[in-house]
């Protein structure tokens, strides 16, 4: 063994170390709805090494990166034997992304990837690219994922190689090791963005979905939609309606999508899911949320206005810059929410806020009155009821 060669492997195993280990800490005060955190609970680099570099002296005695990783993102997750664990997006240096656990003992630092990454099942050999999973603990006893499976459009003109087509792609396992694939979703349009909701819903499955024009365009898609589901095993939306519509000049002009199943709450579902508008400088992804009836799962009870979390700082960097996106998140026994969200298509980042805290959030602020004088109004309220307040100062 060389000395340069050991020289190096320590010195890189003990950045790795030290990065999955470092401490993660809450950025006080925040806005009282939800805290971010300080670093990062996944990069690129948090990737094993193993996966990374041949770590044999003789075939690597330069101890080089032999397979690169870009990206590690938009994750599903799941409590899972006491552990908080995310199906990672993780994004290669070859553009293909692929799943992979990782894997934390409180949900806000010390995320370490299992030994593997998920093996899929390959079962249809044009698809080329899947991604952006999400989990669901069904009723029915299995765990499902779904996720994009995306593939060149076979209609695609001769010498058109970015003419792609998105599907529903449908998995399901019991212990998060073994994966079962089952036929993609059957749909008469293009899919991305297809979450299970937990429970059956007249004793159908139930998917929020997300029908686009093509692969980039919701287009006349219209939003979120939600379908009754006759069996998993054949997965096929027949009918299909729009429960959370877009609107002129709002967060979600351009497109919306489901982010990770919906929490049941004692007031109603609430959700997570993202929206996205068009700027000079491209387009804007940031998460909002909202609440459905516990009666009717397609009806919408409260709205706030605007964004939850919207990109800040190093958030706003990345591949895709300007986005933020999510498809899992974690609500504890004690009520604590943690959202796991990913920022410009690069990293992975926790918030965490309450069940509570969220539910008030959805009820108590105002819902978008789509018009500027509308928005003036609700601050001018605000003001005027402040005033009685300040009659009774709270002093620390
Ligand atoms: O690049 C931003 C996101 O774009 C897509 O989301 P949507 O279908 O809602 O536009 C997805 O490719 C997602 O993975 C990505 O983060």
């Amino acid at each position: 063994m060389n000395k340069f060669y050991n020289k190096r492997l320590r010195i890189l195993q003990e950045a790795h170390e030290t990065l999955i280990t470092r401490p993660n800490k809450k950025i006080l005060p925040g806005n009282g709805i939800f805290e971010r955190y300080e670093y990062p609970v996944l990069t690129n680099e948090h990737i094993p090494l193993e996966w990374r570099y041949d770590l044999n002296p003789i075939t690597n005695p330069w101890l080089m990166e032999r397979i690169g990783v870009n990206a590690a993102m938009n994750s599903g997750a799941i409590k899972w034997n006491g552990k908080y664990l995310m199906v990672v997006r993780v994004e290669g240096n070859d553009r293909k992304s692929f799943f992979a656990i990782a894997e934390s003992p409180n949900g806000i630092d010390n995320f370490r990837f299992w030994e593997y990454p998920i093996q899929l099942p390959d079962t249809d050999p044009t698809e080329t690219n899947v991604y952006d999973m999400r989990l669901t603990a069904h009723e029915d006893g299995w765990i499902y994922g779904i996720f994009c499976s995306e593939s060149l459009d076979p209609n695609a003109a001769p010498g058109d190689l970015s003419s792609a087509v998105a599907k529903a792609g449908i998995v399901r396992t019991k212990d998060l090791k073994n994966w079962e694939r089952l036929p993609n979703l059957i749909s008469k349009s293009q899919q991305r963005n297809v979450v299970l909701h937990p429970e059956f819903v007249d004793g159908k499955y139930a998917l929020y979905t997300r029908p686009q024009d093509s692969f980039i365009d919701a287009g006349n898609g219209g939003g979120i939609g939600w379908a009754l589901i006759d069996d998993m095993t054949h997965a096929e939306v027949k009918e299909e309606t729009i429960i959370n519509h877009r609107y002129y000049h709002t967060i979600k002009e351009v497109k919306n999508g489901e982010g990770p199943h919906p929490i049941k709450t004692p007031k109603g579902w609430l959700h997570l899911a993202h929206g996205v508008r068009a700027c000079a400088a491209g387009l804007r992804y940031v998460l909002y949320l909202y609440m459905t009836s516990l009666e009717d799962p397609t009806k919408i009870i409260a709205e706030p206005g605007g964004y939850l979390l919207a990109p800040v700082d190093e958030e706003r960097i990345g591949d895709v810059s300007n986005v933020l996106f999510s498809n899992g998140w974690i609500a504890d026994e004690d009520g604590t929410v943690y959202i796991y969200y990913a920022s410009s298509d690069t990293r992975m980042h926790v918030a965490t806020s309450s069940l509570d805290r969220l539910i008030d959030y959805c009820f108590h602020t105002p819902a978008d009155g789509l018009r500027s004088a509308a928005s003036v109004e609700n601050i001018c309220k605000l003001i005027e009821a402040n005033k009685y307040v300040t009659a009774e100062k709270v002093y620390f």
